[in-house]
């Protein structure tokens, strides 16, 4: 079993188990039953077949026990799934994006982030969104689980944390090629300290400390952004153009429908990150790469450019 830490656990858990020993309970019976008839009912010990016709009672056993087994799994099913279509109306309230190939929360003060942070001990009602096509939400250790529809509005889950610590959380829908890269995590922190964390608003625009690596930022920006789901690093061709060689060549793009040629500068990144089918690099197709106008800052900007310098041939 995996070490449960909301309190949806007790629910979905009782119901597992009960499934999981009427199950085991019947692979050994009917298995066990299987092998008994074998050596009772063999040509040699029973050469005659009897033939059993129109058995009320045995009609009415297989038809009544099966009713009360299904019915009693039902039941734990239910009373573990009911209190998770209801989320509470008070709660810490985060909006979850998702897109190919990461999620990005963000709450109501405006605080953006990569990993989502919540209180111990608190609801979190977490609205669900997807940018591009279909991804699903999936905390394996707070047994919820709920897919993210594009266009769906008002797509909400909700869970309440028990314990501190940190926690997967996977995309668990097929997203395309890099969908394995879709994960992040829960941190589950107390009350007091996710109060600091929540309100220190110089993190909403991070800026860099003096003297800071600039292209060591950028780098981590790309990881963290999921940017390298679609470009690498090293020269491999994915969804996207890769970064490596690439700073201050001339790009042949397609704009408009008109051939020309660009300077991979300042300028073409920062078109091709705010407005990703102004330009079309040839080769490739429009529409795979979303806008990231809001969710990154100018000077995240300058990190990934610092960063796309060191790349350069
Ligand atoms: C879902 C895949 C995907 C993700 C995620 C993605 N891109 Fe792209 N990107 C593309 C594709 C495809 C192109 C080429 C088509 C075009 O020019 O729009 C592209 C083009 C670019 C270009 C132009 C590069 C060139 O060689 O012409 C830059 C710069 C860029 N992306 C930066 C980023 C950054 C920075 C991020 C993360 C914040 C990012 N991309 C995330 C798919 C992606
Ligand atoms: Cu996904």
């Amino acid at each position: 079993m995996i070490l449960g830490a909301s309190t949806f656990v007790e629910g979905v858990d009782n119901a597992f188990i009960l499934i999981l020993a009427f199950s085991f309970f019947f692979l050994i019976a009917i298995t066990g039953l299987i092998i008994y008839f074998i050596w009772r009912y063999n040509n040699k010990r029973n050469p005659k077949a009897t033939q059993i016709k129109d058995s009320i009672s045995l009609e009415l056993t297989w038809t009544i026990i099966p009713i009360f087994l299904v019915l009693g799994m039902f039941y734990y099913g239910y009373v573990g799934w009911i209190p998770m279509k209801r989320p509470p109306e008070e709660g810490l309230k985060v909006t979850a994006n998702a897109r190919m190939w990461s999620f990005s929360f963000q709450y109501e003060n405006g605080r953006t982030s990569d990993k989502l942070y919540v209180p111990v001990d608190s609801a979190v009602i977490i609205r669900l969104n997807a940018l591009d096509v279909l991804h699903s939400f999936y905390i394996p250790a707070f047994r919820v689980k709920e897919d993210m529809v594009p266009g769906l509005t008002n797509n909400r889950t909700w869970f309440e944390a028990t314990k501190t610590g940190t926690y997967n959380l996977f995309c668990t829908e097929y997203c395309g090629l890099q969908h394995s890269y879709m994960l992040s995590e829960v941190v589950v922190m107390e009350k007091e300290e996710f109060k600091i964390w929540y309100e220190d608003t110089t993190a909403v625009a991070a800026v860099a400390p003096e003297g800071a690596n600039m292209a060591l930022l950028g780098r981590q920006l790309l990881q963290s952004k999921g940017c390298i789901a679609c470009h690498s690093l090293d020269g491999r061709d994915l969804v996207g153009p890769t970064y490596k060689d690439a700073w201050g060549t001339m790009v042949n793009v397609v704009t408009d429908g008109q051939s020309r040629q660009v300077t991979y500068d300042d300028e073409y990144v920062i078109r091709s990150i705010y407005e990703p089918d102004y330009d079309i690099h040839e080769g490739y197709r429009p529409g795979q790469m979303l806008s990231y106008e809001g969710e990154l800052s100018d000077q995240d900007i300058e990190m990934i450019i610092e960063f796309l310098k060191t790349l350069a041939p």
